[in-house]
């Protein structure tokens, strides 16, 4: 027997393909704040009494625009009553496991050995370091603990778990360091189970190319096959029979948007439902911020300035979706001309903020890790940002429904601004 479901899902431990980060600094440092400032939860425990926490303890969590993480706060391993075998034991063991560190500083309490030590074993691991020089609010001067960081030749953010001062730059500094195939999550993470059986509704119309799929359906069922489920691969017209004739219902139907009206119409309202762009906005970006830049849209008025943003430079047609389909969409929506800027390739203009939206495409040539760069960028200058999948799906009034598989992004979609 090849496939054993068992032993399947004894491989896929949930943890195995998130991003462990490591939370590393003296007792007091402030760990546990940074990790409860990053995650917006109260997960770790915080405590004024020295060494409350005293074991290297793993959480599984989501950090925005990040995604599932694992964190381990190493509280504990620098105990200076442990025995020194231990401590080290310890401190490699947690290292193992680390894609990222993050080396807490307290800027009151300057680096000396115990750093020094900590950093040349996480350089001997190959593990990029991020130091987070702590408590920004306190009047406590940061430039000696930031130039420690600066001579080390380690990005460093001076942040506040108590105001969240520097807490979008440490995740920026985050996402930059960390290797861009830790970041890449697959099409069907967290959707599909070994077993299972997903539905693609792929049109096979004129614009269709000639003899095969394109790359979003076949990376769609590479990847059912790697989570050990199976696909039944149909046309629109055929979707309805097909579904009717399975003994089991499928854990998810993902149409392509062309025939997204139809498919939405042939598949009963209690199984999933939703479209390969909305796989791939999750796949590529945050697809909470994106959800959430579509709303924003609602909101445009007349003479608004959005930014179209193109991650490559293709060969454009007459009919181009960015220079001409979408503009064309904007303006019936917001019902009035609007001031569109362009930009395409590498440029990402810096000054954002004078922008009221920025609608990205599907940045298929870029990874993840620039995307959510883009999308921190554009967040922490105050810009809404969508892009060409959710946008489209907006105006083909199946959003909802296509975001129903992904709680947060549903979440942010329904909630009142
Ligand atoms: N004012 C201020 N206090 C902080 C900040 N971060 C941590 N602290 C305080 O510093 C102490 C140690 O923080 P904690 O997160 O438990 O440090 P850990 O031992 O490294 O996990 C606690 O009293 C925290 O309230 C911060 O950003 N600002
Ligand atoms: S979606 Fe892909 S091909 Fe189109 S502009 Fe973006 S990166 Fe280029
Ligand atoms: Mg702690």
């Amino acid at each position: 027997m090849r496939h054993s479901i068992g032993m399947a899902s004894l491989h896929q431990t949930p943890s195995g393909s998130r991003l462990h980060i490591s939370i590393f600094g003296r007792r007091n440092a402030g760990k546990s704040s940074l990790i409860n400032a990053l995650t917006n939860q109260h997960a770790a425990i915080v405590s004024h009494v020295p060494g409350t926490t005293t074991d290297p303890v793993a959480k599984a969590m989501e950090i925005l625009p990040l995604g599932p993480v694992v964190i381990t706060d190493t509280a504990g391993i620098d105990d200076a009553d442990e025995l020194g075998v231990l401590r080290v034991e310890k401190t490699l063991r947690v290292i193992d496991s680390t894609d990222v560190a993050v080396l807490a500083v307290d800027p009151a309490v300057l680096p000396d050995a115990y750093e020094e030590e900590l950093l040349g074993k996480l350089r001997a691991g190959n593990r990029p370091v991020v130091v987070a020089v702590t408590k920004a609010d306190l009047p406590v001067d940061a430039t000696a603990a930031l130039a420690w960081a600066r001579e080390r030749n380690l990005p460093a953010a001076h942040v506040s778990a108590v105001t969240r001062h520097g807490v979008e730059e440490l995740k920026r500094l985050l996402i930059a360091e960390t290797p861009p195939d830790l970041l890449q999550s697959a099409v069907l993470d967290d959707l599909v189970r070994p077993g299972d059986c997903v539905v693609l509704v792929t049109p096979i119309d004129k614009a269709a190319p000639k003899g095969r799929l394109i790359l979003p359906q076949v990376m769609t069922i590479r990847d059912a096959l790697d989570h050990d489920a199976y696909c039944l691969v149909v046309k629109e017209r055929e979707l309805k029979f097909a579904l009717g004739n399975l003994k089991t219902k499928p854990r998810l139907v993902v149409t392509d948007s062309q025939a997204v009206l139809k498919a939405a119409a042939d598949t009963p309202d209690d199984i999933p439902f939703t479209t390969f762009s909305i796989l791939m906005a999750r796949m590529k970006g945050d697809l909470e911020q994106l959800v959430r830049g579509v709303k924003a849209v609602e909101r445009l008025r007349p003479g608004a300035r959005v930014l179209v943003a193109e991650a490559c430079t293709h060969h454009r047609q007459a009919d181009d979706i960015g220079k001409v389909q979408i503009p064309r969409w904007l303006r019936q929506q917001v019902g009035g001309d609007i001031d569109f800027a362009f930009c395409s390739g590498p440029e990402f203009p810096a000054d954002l903020a004078t922008y009221d939206l920025v609608i990205h495409c599907g940045a298929c040539m870029i990874n993840r890790q620039e995307m959510l760069t883009r999308g921190l960028r554009a967040h922490e200058a105050g810009v809404p940002m969508v892009n060409y999948g959710v946008f489209l799906s907006a105006v083909h009034g199946v959003l909802e429904r296509a975001l129903r598989p992904f709680p947060a992004a549903y979440l942010a979609y329904i909630e009142e601004e």
